[in-house]
Formats: C-alpha cells, structure tokens, sequence
C-alpha cells in the first residue's frame, strides 16, 4: 500500500512565496511557525502555562504550545513557545536607510587616503556619558581588531584614539579640538530609559554650540544604533551589531574625500 509516514510529496506543501504577505518559515513555507521565549511575573505551574498560551494567541500565534518553563525565582515563571504567526509583512515595500560607501578592506582603505586625501585621517572615539561598555569601540578601534577584522588603530593612514569609556561630552570635545579631530566615532550600548538617546543628543547640541559640528565626519555606533537613528539623532552614519572597522574606514575615507572635493 502507498502511503505512510515519509510519503508526502514536496508539492503537497504550500511552495508560494508572496514577498507583499512574507511569514516565518519553520518547516514549510507560509507555516508561520515562530519560537517565542518570554518570563512572567506569576508562579510555575499549570496556571502559568495556560496563561502564556492565552497570552500567545493575543500575540497573534494560532496553536499555541508550551515545550518548556521553569520558575526562574520565586513567582516568576520562564518560557520557551512556539505558535504559527497569522501576521504577515509587505516586504516588498521595505526601505531601509544604510550607510553609501563601497567597503574596502584595511589595506584598499590606506591606500584610498593616500590617493585622495594625502594624509593621515585624525580618529578619536569613546563610550560616551555614563556607558561604561567598552567592548564595542575597541571592537572597532583596537590594533588586534574583532573577529579577523583589524581596528582602525592598526591603519597606516590613521591616527587614531581611543578614549574608553565612561568620557563625559566635555572631555570628549576637548579632545577634539586638541587633536584637530576629523572624526568622532561614538559608542552607545545601554538603552535603558533611552540614555543613549539624552547621551547621544547633548553631544550634537554641545558639538553645535562650538560651531564644530560641520568640521567633523560625526559617527555612532551600538547594538540599538540603526543608520536611520543616527540620522534622525544629527550624526552623519550609524552603525549596529556585526559592522567592523573595514565598514567604518571605509565609509569615513570616502566621505572626508567627499567633502574635500576628492572623492
Ligand atoms: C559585557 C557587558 C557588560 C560589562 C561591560 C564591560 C566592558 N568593559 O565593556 C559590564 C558588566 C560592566 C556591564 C554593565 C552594565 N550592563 Co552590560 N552587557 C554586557 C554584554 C554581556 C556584552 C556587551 C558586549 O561586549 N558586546 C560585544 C560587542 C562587540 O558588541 P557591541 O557592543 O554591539 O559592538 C558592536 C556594534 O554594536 C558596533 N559598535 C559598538 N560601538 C560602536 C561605536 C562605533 C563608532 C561604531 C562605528 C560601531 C560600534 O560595532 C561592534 C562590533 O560589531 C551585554 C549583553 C550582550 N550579550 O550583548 C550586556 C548589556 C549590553 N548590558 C546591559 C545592561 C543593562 C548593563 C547595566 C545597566 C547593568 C546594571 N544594571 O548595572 C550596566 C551598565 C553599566 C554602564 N554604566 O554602562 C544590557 C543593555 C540593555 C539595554 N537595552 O540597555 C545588556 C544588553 C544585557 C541585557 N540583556 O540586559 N555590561
């Protein structure tokens, strides 16, 4: 007899991609299965699992299933979820503003300044106001550099450095007037009550304030930071997780050459 567990046919599966109503894709394509995990404030047992079900099915997930909690501390009970999504997204009318510069790496970049700028590019960077996170920057700044990509210290054609963090505005600017700065790459890491956004704002207005905000190539960066937040907050280009110092170079040669008329 025909049939059975494995003889299901590909085409007896929803193949249809339609990029205007994208879902998630768990087995097969439009399943709109999801893993969701999430805490809540009430105490393990079968209260609390019925209660993250009806809580998913608000959420918009049909077939709501609980695989796995565990009371975390006392009255507060962690979930691991799956549910098929019924919302889907028009991803063909997506638009997201990034960040123009052709990414060249470490030794293309050097060479880029030599040609069209002819000296080095003055770089200083820090975890501005009260972040104390200094991974990020360093990611971006430090000679050894992240994850295979050199920081912007080891670059011959920029001199560059790096503040650390927890750097009040002020010093920040000191520095860069000191330093004939021609750029300034900002860190921002914590979010919480939006600081990054009062952190992020009060260096522009004070930076304006100089009358310094035209004279430099100004970059933040952070794992919230999109180039749109950037943008809208009056810097020039915004990086998030995953850029490296390769994406940073490049864009500020490019740009400097830009503006000096030698791109
Ligand atoms: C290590 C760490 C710490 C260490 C930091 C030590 C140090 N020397 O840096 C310590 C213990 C001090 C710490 C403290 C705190 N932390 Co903390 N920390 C982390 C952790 C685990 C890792 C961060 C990290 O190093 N990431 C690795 C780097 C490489 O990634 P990145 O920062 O995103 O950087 C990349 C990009 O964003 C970008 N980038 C970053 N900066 C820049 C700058 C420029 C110019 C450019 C171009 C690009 C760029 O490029 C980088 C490379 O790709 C995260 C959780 C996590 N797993 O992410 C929490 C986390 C960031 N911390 C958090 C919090 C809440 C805190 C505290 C407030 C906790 C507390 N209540 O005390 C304090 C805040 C202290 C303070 N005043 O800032 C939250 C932030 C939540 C939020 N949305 O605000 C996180 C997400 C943890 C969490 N899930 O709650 N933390």
């Amino acid at each position: 007899m025909s049939g059975g567990l494995y003889s299901m046919d590909q085409k007896d599966f929803d193949q249809t991609l339609d990029l205007t109503k994208v879902k998630p894709y768990g087995d097969t394509m439009n399943d709109g299965k999801t893993q969701i995990s999430f805490t809540l404030p009430v105490p393990s047992g079968d209260e609390a699992v019925e209660a993250a079900k009806q809580l998913l099915k608000k959420m918009g997930f049909e077939n709501p299933l609980v695989v796995y909690y565990k009371e975390l501390t006392e009255g507060y009970t962690f979930f691991n979820c799956y549910g098929s999504s019924v919302h889907t997204v028009d991803y063909s009318s997506i638009h997201v503003p990034k960040v123009e510069s052709t990414v060249m790496d470490m030794h293309e970049t050097d060479e880029y300044i030599r040609e069209h700028i002819g000296r080095k590019i003055v770089a200083i960077g820090a975890s501005t106001g009260t972040d104390a996170h200094t991974v990020g920057i360093d990611a971006i700044m430090n000679m050894k550099g992240y994850a295979g990509h050199y920081g912007i210290e080891r670059y011959e054609m920029f001199e560059a450095l790096n503040m650390g963090s927890q750097v009040p505005n002020e010093e920040f600017i000191a520095k860069a007037i000191e330093m004939k700065a021609d750029v300034l790459l900002v860190s921002q890491t914590v979010t919480q009550k939006d600081v990054h956004i009062k952190n992020l704002t009060e260096l522009v207005e004070m930076l304006e304030a100089e009358g310094l905000r035209d004279k430099v190539i100004l970059v933040c960066g952070g794992p919230r930071i999109s180039h749109e937040l950037a943008q809208e907050l009056g810097y020039d280009a915004g990086f998030g997780s995953g850029s490296y110092a390769d994406d940073v170079a490049s864009y500020v040669a490019q740009e400097l050459a830009r503006r000096m008329g030698k791109a």
